[in-house]
């Protein structure tokens, strides 16, 4: 997958020299390059900003070095293409492990992201579609958008090892994680549940399962809306409902 981002900030996205991501284009499964799209302003003094016409609090960015910089990132590409364009804006569709599936899927995808500003709504039409982080203003779109990366290239085959796997975790079938336990059974008088020391694997399975749900059904009751539940998961839950009420 190649991985191109606009900024007016290169540095901030040093952390994708480190661990996984690092490692990943390192090993060239991934290129990752970040254009400052300050070098494409066409303008004496550099400037990537203007007022807003209607006047206004704020500065907008300017839409001529975005699409001379999305130029650029074009006539680099061997199909003179920026691949599918990604505008970070809190007006977005907000981030979710789905949006990070599918971004997988594409073999070419450029991040644009603002600083301080808004921006030119022309700049729009060079977009395949804005995604938002979350509900909260952040100062720039830099940190959204290496959010977004990390999510969508942890798809990729050849990212992940054998130490971090993208099946069984949260989100992957639409619950929340079970609890786990490694090595001592007992540490300080704390315990490991009976049942994972047990061997009896369809026993184990059936607790993950409803821990699972029951975590799910406390602290995340919208995701099991969206869902549909098996008939063991039904029960499981009825029973989880059951426990609860008795308490
Ligand atoms: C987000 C967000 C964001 C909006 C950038 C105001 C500076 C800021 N970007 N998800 N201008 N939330 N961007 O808050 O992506």
């Amino acid at each position: 997958m190649k991985i191109d981002v606009l900024s007016l900030f290169p540095k901030m996205f040093a952390p994708m020299q480190e661990s996984i991501i690092g490692k990943a284009i390192d090993r060239g499964s991934l290129s990752f390059n970040v254009t400052d799209f300050r070098d494409y302003t066409t303008n004496k003094h550099n400037n990537v900003d203007d007022y807003p016409f209607g006047g206004g609090a704020g500065m907008l960015l300017t839409a001529q070095p975005i699409f001379d910089a999305i130029a650029s990132i074009q006539e680099k590409d061997d199909q003179q293409s920026a691949g599918h364009v990604v505008l970070l804006d809190p007006a977005g569709k907000t981030f979710d492990h789905k949006d990070a599936e599918r971004l997988a899927q594409y073999d070419h995808l450029t991040f644009v992201c603002g600083h301080y500003e808004g921006y030119d709504e022309r700049i729009k039409t060079l977009v395949d579609e804005e995604i938002s982080l979350g509900d909260y203003v952040l100062t720039g779109g830099e940190l959204g958008a290496m959010v977004m990366i990390d999510a969508t290239v942890r798809f990729l085959p050849d990212v992940l090892g054998n130490s971090e796997s993208a099946s069984g975790d949260s989100f992957e079938d639409g619950l929340l994680e079970y609890p786990q336990y490694t090595r001592p059974a007992d540490f300080r008088g704390m315990k490991v549940p009976d049942v994972l020391i047990s061997g009896n694997h369809a026993k184990i399975a059936t607790w993950r399962l409803k821990e699972s749900l029951k975590k799910t059904y406390l602290r995340r009751p919208d995701l099991l809306e969206g869902r549909k539940l098996s008939n063991e998961e039904r029960d499981l839950l009825d029973d989880i409902k059951t426990e609860l009420n008795e308490d």
